[in-house]
């Protein structure tokens, strides 16, 4: 799912009346906020990784939803201690953001069911989301404003075929 970036424009915008030259409008334009993916510039790291994949898959720019080391994170080995769900895979965008939007993509017949979505307060992570039963390959949450430096994904039970991964393929936060 691609999303449209606005440009952001800070000029002056002045509307003439062409036929008369006579200016009617001229006006000092708010700067428009552009509807940014702040997970981009942000940085992916997670509980564990299992062997070939990883946390770097989520924050890609690349929604392919294919299953694989190549298209997705998903936790190490759950025959070990490490692991073992719960899991997570977290962005850091190294200051505060404000955002109002997450698109999660995971991957295609092994779709995380169980999960949460939570952010940094500066103490300790906060729910924004807790979603049980997802049969959804692209979800979409939105919510009222969140101002944190980090999110991340909390998950707690795989696919059926699979329970105990939890795969991401791409965590996109968006500005609104
Ligand atoms: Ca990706």
């Amino acid at each position: 799912m691609q999303k449209t970036t606005i440009k952001s424009l800070g000029i002056k915008l002045c509307f003439i009346a062409a036929s008369t030259w006579l200016l009617f409008s001229c006006s000092e334009e708010d700067e428009v906020t552009p509807v940014t993916n702040l997970s981009l510039e942000a940085t992916a790291t997670a509980s564990s990784t299992y062997y070939g994949y990883s946390a770097d898959n989520i924050n890609d720019g690349d929604t392919n939803t294919e299953v694989g080391p190549e298209s997705s994170w998903t936790n190490s080995n759950s025959s070990t201690d490490s692991g073992k769900l719960p899991q997570w895979v977290m962005l850091d965008f190294g200051t505060e953001k404000s955002f109002s939007r997450i698109e999660l993509y995971t991957s295609e017949d092994y779709l995380i069911q169980d999960y949460q979505l939570q952010y940094f307060d500066g103490v300790a992570w906060q729910t924004i989301e807790d979603v049980t039963d997802n049969t959804f390959l692209i979800r979409s949450h939105s919510f009222d404003k969140i101002i944190s430096s980090k999110v991340r994904l909390y998950g707690t039970k795989g696919p059926d075929n699979q329970s105990v991964y939890v795969r991401v393929n791409e965590l996109e936060v968006w500005t609104e």
